[in-house]
């Protein structure tokens, strides 16, 4: 036995080889020599985690003996992509990999390509918990991701005669190799019921819940190893399962398919991701998942505790738990429910154990992306926590008007429930009274926070208000998508910026290197030539790798503005073919991004952008000069062969719409440059590589709160003044870009006009285009451009999730890393 397990230890090609052969054997029964691309992903992918399991094994020995405080990082999305190549080269054995599949006539990147994503999310906060997962294993400080285990992701994005369809991604279908099941470690909780109202022994009021239904919350870990491979953490993720107690009455009852069905409505809980990036009220499912992922996380957080025979006063000095936005603030609830109702734990008590302990992140400035559920749908489901919300609103709305004596309004404006004919609650709210530490995700979004958004619960609590700029992984986001420009600037500078990414500031000076910036060139052109191809595989678009690749990739949104992109290109295509003028330099404009489902105007979009491509690709007019591409069923693995290859980044946002964006940082950190509004993270983009080096335009988010404060914005000012703006604005009521189904852009017209253009399209266009001359007469001198391409990765340092993990490390959470020292 012992000889087995160190052959699964071993980091040898030949080691790797003989634990790949054996998982093909013994784990997945096949003993053919033939088999396909998925076995050989399935086999690679079981002698890997072998090798993880160890390490994290050991990391819990070490974090144990050191007594460490831990961090849960609770979130209803891990957008987590692919992991077979960042688990090679976070524990050092990538090229052993490699070589071992090349002894056996196999190719490690086919392989790779057969992993489907792990889509477990939206966007951008799906995504920044996954970077997070990397930084905080990579410096080595016990924090560990807890969320649901959903059997379908986001769904698949398919185009059809231009339009959005979507397909259910089944993504564990063929098995997980890295899910370790952990049925041993099941939770059960409850839901629905009813209160019973009684009285104890003393005749206090001692309410029962009852009548509940059971669910069973079967914890699934995925190793996640930090880079040099010595810390392993892990991500757990809850699947749903019914519960046979609860079944058993059923049973009994007789009714053996009513209990079957019952079996089957339970296991629904974990099914599914909501495929929206902002809220959508009234769905009991989803509050459902809210509370069971968070209740599953609490019951196994408390257990450790209790295991070590504390009192619960210690609880926040054993561990800190991070909300990742509203989704799971339920915590809060269950947190006191758990110390009250369980524990006997008075409430004064159980309060300043909770607020200790949790901390909350704010991710987005839409007001309608802000979580509220109407009261009788929660108290169906969750009669308890509704009371126990009564409660805190009690007390806190106490101190409220403490604060502010006489004021009815702003007690009615921070109570945790909106009044009214269809009474809600609140989730912001909660999270913000239950919680020691408010953070928003960039400078300005922190700032608006504090100053608009939820202005009196700053004014009540200032200390609690903090900023955390996002920040991304350059393990996955350079040295895995990027390998070439990786190598690159190791030859130059060393590889210290894989685990501190601020010594690529000594890159700088390569800027003025020309051997360097030929290179740097050189790589671009290599990864631009590869997405070419991808382009024409993915949308038969056959496209010129010398020409300016500028991509717009994430979710289509009005705000993310993708119309005014399209605005651009459709201005471009008319100067050509209206009045004879070239453009500067040959442009190829890509589109990527999933629309919700029920975002009728988002997934316009998306015809829209299919329509343009199909009109100016098939022009001759504007061949060689400009080419359009929607590239379908945009993810982390599409974005990897995206971002690579891109020359200009499209950030360009309403101002004081978009709470930081994390894809500028990761197209900056390959070397584009972006093209972008003074918004979200962008601005602190600008501050570090300098307003030279990136193209800045359009209105600041004061300007716009301005024309909102006042309605001083007439979208028609701009459309008579502006010759440009008219011609561009006036193609929607033409059909132009839809001769098949005339009409179908005519309310874009009315949007941007009638309806008063809410996203500032117009506003920002004539400022935009001349942003995109400049992006272009730039290119057109290459070396200037490579400059600039090479300070903003040189530049970009700030931006690593390495420093943001720090920053919640030592402001929030008080946590540290622990000495990575070799598994045994
Ligand atoms: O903080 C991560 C990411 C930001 O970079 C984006 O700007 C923001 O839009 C996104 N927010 C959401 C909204 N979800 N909710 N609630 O995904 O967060």
């Amino acid at each position: 036995l012992d000889a087995l397990a160190d052959l699964m230890k071993g980091v040898s090609a030949e080691e790797l080889k003989a634990s790949f052969f054996h998982h093909l054997k013994y784990s997945l029964g096949l003993f053919k020599a033939e088999v396909s691309t998925h076995d050989q992903y399935m086999a690679l992918a079981l002698a890997i985690r072998d090798r993880m399991v160890d390490r994290m094994m050991a990391t819990e020995a070490r974090y144990e003996a050191a007594g460490a405080k831990r961090l849960y990082y609770l979130s209803m999305e891990f957008l987590m992509g692919r992991s077979m190549g960042n688990n090679l080269i976070n524990l050092g054995i990538y090229d052993q990999a490699r070589a071992m599949a090349e002894t056996l006539g196999l190719d490690l990147e086919e392989i790779r390509n057969s992993e489907v994503d792990a889509a477990l999310g939206n966007g951008g906060l799906g995504r920044l918990a996954a970077c997070f997962l990397d930084s905080l294993a990579t410096l080595g400080m016990p924090g560990y991701g807890y969320g649901i285990n959903y059997e379908y992701g986001l769904f698949k994005q398919e185009i059809a005669n231009g339009y959005q369809e979507e397909k259910p991604d089944h993504w564990t279908e063929k098995g997980c190799p890295w899910m370790l099941e952990r049925t041993n470690e099941a939770c059960m909780i409850p839901l629905y019921g009813y209160i019973e109202h009684a009285t104890d022994r003393s005749g206090e009021y001692n309410p029962m819940w009852m009548g509940w239904k059971i669910l069973v919350g079967i914890p699934h870990d995925m190793p996640i190893v930090g880079y040099g491979g010595n810390t392993v953490n892990y991500l757990r993720l809850y699947s749903a399962r019914s519960s046979e107690n609860f079944d058993m009455r059923i049973f009994n009852e007789g009714d053996y398919l009513k209990a079957v069905e019952e079996k089957m409505t339970s296991e629904t809980v974990s099914k599914v991701l909501y495929p929206k990036d902002s809220f959508e009220a009234g769905r009991e499912l989803r509050l459902v998942q809210e509370y069971f992922f968070t209740a599953c996380a609490l019951r196994d957080i408390t257990r450790r505790v209790e295991a070590k025979g504390l009192s619960f006063n210690a609880l926040p000095d054993m561990v800190a738990i991070q909300l990742n936005d509203t989704h799971p603030s339920l915590a809060i609830a269950e947190l006191m429910r758990f110390l009250v109702d369980e524990k006997g734990v008075p409430w004064e008590s159980a309060w300043d154990i909770t607020t200790r302990t949790f901390a909350f992140t704010n991710h987005t400035l839409l007001p309608e992306a802000m979580e509220k559920w109407p009261q009788p749908l929660f108290e169906r489901v969750l009669p308890r926590h509704l009371q126990i919300l009564d409660e805190i609103n009690r007390r806190f709305l106490k101190k409220v008007a403490l604060r502010w004596p006489n004021d009815p309004v702003r007690l009615q404006q921070m109570s945790l429930f909106e009044e009214g004919p269809h009474k809600q609650v609140r989730m912001a709210h909660l999270a913000m009274a239950g919680s020691h530490s408010i953070n928003g995700v960039a400078e300005l979004h922190t700032h608006l926070l504090k100053t608009k958004v939820v202005n009196d619960f700053y004014n009540m609590w200032p200390s609690r208000f903090n900023n955390k700029t996002n920040g991304v992984t350059q393990r996955r986001w350079l040295l895995k998508t990027n390998p070439r420009l990786a190598d690159l600037i190791t030859s130059r500078i060393g590889d210290a910026w894989i685990t501190n990414l601020d010594h690529l500031r000594e890159l700088e000076p390569y800027a003025e290197d020309a051997e360097f910036r030929q290179a740097f060139m050189a790589t671009k052109l290599e990864n631009k030539t590869k997405l070419a191809a991808l382009i024409n595989r993915r949308a038969r678009v056959t496209v010129d790798p010398s020409s300016l690749f500028d991509i717009h990739a994430k979710r289509i949104h009005e705000y993310k503005r993708q119309l005014l992109n399209v605005m651009h290109i459709i201005h471009q295509y008319l100067c050509v073919v209206e009045d004879g003028e070239e453009p500067e330099v040959a442009r190829t404009y890509v589109f990527a991004g999933k629309a919700a489902p029920g975002y009728w105007a988002a997934k316009q979009y998306i015809k829209l952008i299919n329509n343009l491509a199909r009109v100016i690709n098939n022009d001759r007019r504007t061949r060689g000069l400009v080419k359009v591409a929607f590239i379908p069923n945009y993810r982390v693995s599409l974005a990897e062969k995206l971002i690579p290859a891109a020359d200009l980044s499209e950030q360009i946002s309403t101002a004081g719409m978009e709470a930081s964006g994390t894809g500028n940082m990761k197209f900056a950190m390959n070397g584009a440059l972006t093209i972008g509004t003074l918004d979200g993270a962008n601005i602190e983009i600008r501050e570090e590589v300098g307003k030279d080096n990136i193209i800045i335009f359009g209105l600041r988010a004061e300007q716009i709160e301005n024309h909102r404060a006042n309605q001083s914005y007439d979208p028609w000012d701009t459309y008579r003044r502006d010759v440009r703006v008219r011609r561009v604005v006036d193609t929607f009521n033409t059909d132009l870009f839809c001769p098949q189904e005339p009409g179908l852009f005519r309310w874009i017209f009315q949007t941007l006009l009638d309806q008063g253009d809410e996203y500032f399209h117009l506003a920002d266009l004539p400022s935009y285009i001349e942003a995109q001359e400049k992006a272009s007469r730039l290119f057109a001198d290459q070396d200037t451009w490579a400059r600039k391409a090479v300070l903003n990765v040189a530049r970009i340092g700030k931006f690593s999730s390495d420093r943001t993990i720090r920053q919640y490390a030592d402001e929030i959470w008080n946590i540290r890393g622990y000495e990575t020292l070799s598994p045994g």
